[in-house]
Order: structure tokens, then C-alpha cells, then sequence
């Protein structure tokens, strides 16, 4: 065969004949969470990924450059692409056209043959038959060759065969689906989120366009709500955005791209003036949270690399302690973005790339690409050795301080913090601790509660904005060293200090509990930051919660109601006073937990068969990382915007 030959046969293949039959779609429809999930808000938006992720393909093969989605007003979804369209035409085996196998076969998705790997594909990279198979219509739409072809499905099963509708000069694919209302628990889309994952997609894809349009909402001037993502640079602009609120140390993130052993590898990182650790990776445009080989290799050729610069530099030669891994990383944002064929996703949420042969390929890469960087920039090199010597000597100096503490804790007796009012049971899954603002709802607190299961510690004021501090400041405040001992955590020691012990852990429940007030969610703020950087296991366990105080007490007569929001408010009082005219209704917005006795803190916020407990969940954690370091940083402006479009808070949980 010439060369010539041998393309036109495999694109014969690629285009109809390969895909193989695997199973149907009632396993999906019987089974949902298997493939995708969850059947909740997770699982919903999910759908929307995995059809966005065969047009993120498309794009990759250089062949799409936009792809928009519309949330409907019946929370059905639209998404469209300017690609080449699914092919239409007969699949052998199956004798049925390939659209129909793509959209009513699972896995067969993009997975034509082995050469044209997909690259991105969802965490469980199920393809869009599964989306098919859980919604209770799907449209599709594809223009290619002159003409449009149609197909639609109701509960995943074809309504007829694919049929030409009509004539066209361009290409493409467009998805319509509705969820099927049977199967999720939740069907209303979030446009947040949907905006936040195709922003994430902009950047670790640049040079898509990525828009999103919500036909629910109208904005201030009666536009259609919608967002538009477009990143010229890619991670580069990632970093950019993540640090926004932060202060660099080089005028421009170092951005490495390339290849090695066939493994495409993107990095961008950047040195700000915080100390926070700022690691995000990604495999295949998912994000491992769990990190993996990609990262272990990352870190690996970083410290080599700096390690043998600062070294021959000379600038080493006062310091007094040696330097470890984590002082090459103080203050670093970076981002790391592989794709791999055939990822191996281990660990407890599928999150972490298990693949061992990414680990050196990114090490390597990095070495190379890093040590060329020092030689070329020697001002930016000198930077970053002066900030990682800064690390260490921080470290060294949070290390006096935490044995300093420990050796007080072991002088303490029980070692608990006196302001701590502990429960009775022992049992951590039994027991409950609130963190309560202040010292006088402290002591409201421990009135109401049920000193059986329920602790309460109280925080003096704000506690310790960990995101600007430095690190050994932790060890030094009063209201953390309290949390620690508290909940049982001890300060690891140098090596583990990330890794928390959590068996002795001695509360399952972790409740913040401020006031309702634009303070009292400060302080939530704070105390939440802290967790999210320093105890980020209590978070990712599902151990920490936000009490939800009533914003009303509303009374008539004998009789008294609590209200959390101004529509329950309103719809008691219409309750109360049909005719609209009554004047025995006394309402009381409570300002803070103050306002309230310990009977009624306990009746509304702290007994368990009656109170709402937020759990705090980290979906996102590149996002909730910007989010974070934007409200405790020094500027501002972002900080209040975001106050004021949250109002009621909390809303980390994207
Ligand atoms: C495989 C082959 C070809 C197109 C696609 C997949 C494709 C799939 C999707 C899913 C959403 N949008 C898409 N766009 C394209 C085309 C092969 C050819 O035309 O030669």
C-alpha cells in the first residue's frame, strides 16, 4: 500500500466501522451511579461534561474551534460545535448508521481505534450514550457533507433512524437533552458551575471558545445570562487568574510544553509572596485531586532542578539549616496538565493517575525545560532561590515554635484547652464540636446544648488569617493551638506536618457557628481557610459543617415561629394574618447568636432533629483556591464584590 493508500483505509475505519458492541444502555438506566457518579447535582452536571468532552476532542484533533452550550428554560441542555460532525454513515457490524451506535452503544464514544485515543472524556469517560441513556429526550443534530442529519431518542432508544433534514454548507454537532426527571434527584443546572468547568476548559484547551448561555436568567440590562471563555495562552493565563489577588515574584509565569515518551506535558508556575502550596493537576482536562504520578514527577524534578541550581549559584553558602521539598514550593502556584491514553485513576475518589511511566516523562521534562529557564533568566532564578531560602528559614522557625508547644502540651495534664466544654460520650462518631464566636455566645452555646455529645469550644474574636501569615504564626495563635488540641490533631511532626493523624480525632462533626451578619461570615471565612489549608482531610471527609442561625423570630400571640430566609418570613405572616391588616405580629431580626437564649439556640440550631447543618464540600478545589486566597488577601475590591454576590454566604461548595 502507498502511504496515500493507507490513510484513506484507516480514515475508512475511523469513520464507521471500528467501534465495538459492548453493552446496552439498560445497564446505565439500572445502574446510573455506576457510570456516572451520583444522582444528584453531580451526576446532573456531569451529563453536561461528558457531551462537552466529545466536542473538547474534536477541538484537540484540530478540527473545532467553538462549542457553546444553553441551559434551557426547562433545564433541558443545548450543546453545539463547529466540528465535523459525529459521521453518519453505516457502521458495518451493526449495519445501522454510526451516529446511532455512538449515541445508543456504550463506550463506543470516540474510541474509533486505538490511534485516535480520546484525550479528555469524563472522570469515567462513559460517552454521551450514557447521557442518552439518562435522559428522557435527546436531540442530535449533525451537519456534514451538504447536509443535516437528525436522529432523536426517548430513554435512550431511537425514535427512528437517522434521516436527512435538509441541506448545509457547514459542519457540526448539536446536542439536545433532558435529564430524565426519574432518575436524578436533582434537576435544576447551576450555572456557576457549568461556568466555572468550561473556564477550566478554556484554559487547559486554549484557543477554543467556550460559551455558555443561561435562557433562565436575564443580567441588569435584559440580556440572556452568559459567559464566554477564550485563553490564548492557556495555563499561563490559568495562573494569571488563580493568583489575580496574590503578589508575583516574576513579571511572567515559566511555562513548560512538550513531549516526552509520547506523553504531552503543560506546565505553568508562577512564585507569589504567600506561603501557600498552590498544586493543581490534571489528566486528560480532569482534575486529580488525589495528584499522582504527574505530580510526584513535578515535584521530584523541581527540587532537583532548583536544588542543583541553588547549589553551583553559591547562594546557599550562609544558610545554616538545609533546605527540604516543600521549601521549593512555598508561595508556588503551578499547574500541571498531561494527557495519557490509557490513565489509570486510583485512590479513594478515582482522582489520582496511577500510570508509573507518566512520573518520569514529567520529571524529565521539567529538569530539562526548568534548567534552560535558570540559565536564561538569571534575575528570575536569583528570585526564587531567595524565596525558597526564606522557606526554610521560616520553617526553621515553626519548628522552634511547634516544639515549644508541644513540650507545654505534655506539662498540661489532659492537654485540653481550658475554654474548651467538652461532651461525655467519647465515642468521635457520636460527638460534635461547635466553634462558636465569641465568649458570650460561647456561653449560650454551652447552656443550650447537649453536653452528652455536644462540645463547645469558643474563638475569641478573628482568628489568625492564615492565607497572609507566616507559617510559624500558626503555632503561636492562641484560638489554632486551641483547635488543634481540641479536636485531638496533633502538630505533625516536620515530615507528616501535611498528613494529618486523625485517630485520634475525637469529634466526627465540626460546626462553625457565627453570627448571621457580614462579621460572623468573615469569621466563617477565616476559620474555613484555615481547614481548607491546613486541615483539608477534615474537609474532604465530610467532617465540617456551617450551623445555620435563624435570621427571624416572628410572634403572635402565644404563638412563635423561626424564619432563615425573607420568603418564609413573608409567606408566615400572609399565614398569620390573612386579611393583611393584623397588628399582633411582632417580628425580631436576630443580628447575632447573642440575641437569641440558650433555649432557643438549641431549638433552632443545635438540636439535631431540627436544625440544617451545611456540610462544607470541596468540588472544585482550583476554584475554592482562588476563592480563598481573593477573600483573605489584601485587595479589596475582588473581596467585596464577591461578599456582595454571595450575600448570604457559604456558597464554596460550587
Ligand atoms: C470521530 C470521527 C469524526 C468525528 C467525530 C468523531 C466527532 C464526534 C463528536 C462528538 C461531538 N462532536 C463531535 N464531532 C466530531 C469525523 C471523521 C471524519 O469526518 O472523517
Amino acid at each position: 500500500m502507498t502511504e496515500e493508500e493507507k490513510n484513506l483505509s484507516a480514515k475508512e475505519n475511523y469513520n464507521a466501522d471500528n467501534i465495538q458492541v459492548l453493552e446496552g444502555l439498560e445497564a446505565v438506566r439500572k445502574r446510573p451511579a455506576m457510570y456516572i457518579g451520583d444522582i444528584s447535582k453531580r451526576g446532573l452536571h456531569h451529563l453536561v461534561y461528558e457531551v462537552v468532552d466529545n466536542s473538547i476532542d474534536e477541538a484537540l484533533a484540530g478540527y473545532c474551534s467553538e462549542i457553546e452550550v444553553f441551559i434551557h428554560t426547562d433545564n433541558a441542555i443545548t450543546v453545539t460545535d463547529n466540528g465535523r460532525g459525529i459521521p453518519t454513515g453505516i457502521h458495518e457490524k451493526e449495519n445501522k448508521s454510526a451516529l446511532e451506535v455512538v449515541m445508543t452503544v456504550l463506550h463506543a464514544g470516540g474510541k474509533f481505534d486505538k490511534g485516535s485515543y480520546k484525550v479528555s472524556g469524563g472522570l469515567h469517560g462513559v460517552g454521551v450514550s450514557c447521557v442518552n441513556a439518562l435522559s428522557s429526550h435527546v436531540k442530535v443534530t449533525v451537519n456534514r457533507e451538504g447536509q443535516t442529519f437528525f436522529q432523536e431518542y426517548h430513554f435512550g432508544k431511537p425514535v427512528e433512524a437517522v434521516k436527512v433534514i435538509g441541506s448545509s454548507t457547514t459542519t457540526g454537532t448539536t446536542t439536545w437533552f433532558k435529564p430524565d426527571d426519574g432518575i436524578f434527584t436533582e434537576t435544576v443546572y447551576d450555572f456557576d458551575i457549568l461556568s466555572n468547568r468550561l473556564r477550566e476548559l478554556a484554559f487547559l484547551n486554549k484557543g477554543i471558545r467556550l460559551t455558555i448561555t443561561d435562557e433562565r436568567a436575564m443580567d441588569e440590562e435584559g440580556n440572556l445570562l452568559s459567559n464566554s471563555f477564550f485563553s490564548e495562552e492557556g495555563l499561563k493565563d490559568f495562573i494569571d487568574y488563580l493568583d489575580a489577588t496574590r503578589e508575583k515574584l516574576m513579571p511572567d509565569a515559566i511555562t513548560i510544553e512538550g513531549e516526552k515518551s509520547g506523553i504531552p506535558v503543560e506546565v505553568a508556575m508562577q512564585y507569589n509572596t504567600s506561603f501557600a502550596e498552590n498544586l493543581h493537576s490534571y489528566v486528560n482536562n480532569i482534575n486529580t485531586h488525589e495528584g499522582g504520578t504527574h505530580l510526584s514527577g513535578f515535584r521530584r524534578g523541581l527540587t532537583r532542578t532548583l536544588k542543583n541550581y541553588a547549589e553551583r549559584s553559591g547562594m546557599l553558602a550562609k544558610l545554616k539549616f538545609d533546605i527540604n521539598g516543600d521549601d521549593f514550593r512555598e508561595g508556588l502556584t503551578a499547574i500541571i496538565s498531561v494527557k495519557v491514553a490509557e490513565p489509570q485513576f486510583e485512590g479513594q475518589t478515582k482522582t489520582k493517575l496511577g500510570n508509573s511511566e507518566v512520573m518520569g516523562a514529567v520529571d524529565q521534562m521539567i529538569s530539562e525545560s526548568l534548567t534552560n529557564y535558570l540559565e536564561e533568566n538569571p534575575k528570575e532564578a536569583k528570585t526564587i532561590v531567595n524565596k525558597v531560602i526564606l522557606a526554610a528559614t521560616a520553617r526553621h522557625a515553626a519548628r522552634k515554635a511547634r516544639e515549644l508547644v508541644q513540650r507545654k502540651n505534655v506539662l498540661s495534664g489532659s492537654g485540653l484547652p481550658g475554654k474548651l466544654s467538652d461532651c461525655s460520650e467519647r465515642d468521635p462518631e457520636q460527638c460534635e464540636i461547635y466553634l462558636v464566636e465569641g465568649d458570650s455566645a460561647g456561653g449560650t452555646a454551652k447552656q443550650g446544648r447537649d453536653r452528652r455529645f455536644q462540645a463547645i469550644l469558643p474563638l475569641r474574636g478573628k482568628i489568625l488569617n492564615v492565607e497572609k501569615a507566616m507559617p510559624h504564626k500558626i503555632f503561636e495563635s492562641e484560638e489554632i493551638k486551641n483547635i488543634y488540641t481540641a479536636l485531638g490533631i496533633t502538630i505533625g511532626t516536620e515530615e507528616d506536618s501535611k498528613a494529618l493523624n486523625l485517630e485520634r480525632l475525637r469529634y466526627h462533626k465540626i460546626i462553625i457557628m457565627t453570627d448571621a451578619d457580614v462579621d460572623g461570615s468573615h469569621i466563617a471565612t477565616l476559620i474555613l481557610t484555615f481547614f481548607f489549608r491546613h486541615m483539608n482531610e477534615l474537609i474532604e471527609k465530610g467532617y465540617v459543617y456551617i450551623a445555620t442561625p435563624p435570621f427571624y423570630l416572628v410572634k403572635k400571640g402565644k404563638e412563635q415561629h423561626y424564619c432563615w430566609t425573607d420568603e418564609e418570613r413573608d409567606a408566615l405572616i400572609a399565614t398569620l394574618s390573612p386579611n393583611g391588616k393584623d397588628s399582633g405580629i411582632h417580628i425580631q431580626r436576630y443580628k447575632g447568636l447573642g440575641e437569641m437564649n440558650a433555649e432557643q439556640l438549641w431549638a433552632t440550631t443545635m438540636d439535631p432533629e431540627v436544625r440544617t447543618l451545611r456540610q462544607v464540600t470541596i468540588e472544585n478545589g482550583t476554584e475554592a483556591d482562588r476563592v480563598f486566597s481573593m477573600l483573605m488577601g489584601d485587595e479589596v475590591p475582588p473581596r467585596r464584590e464577591f461578599i456582595e454576590q454571595n450575600a448570604k454566604y457559604a456558597n464554596i461548595d460550587t
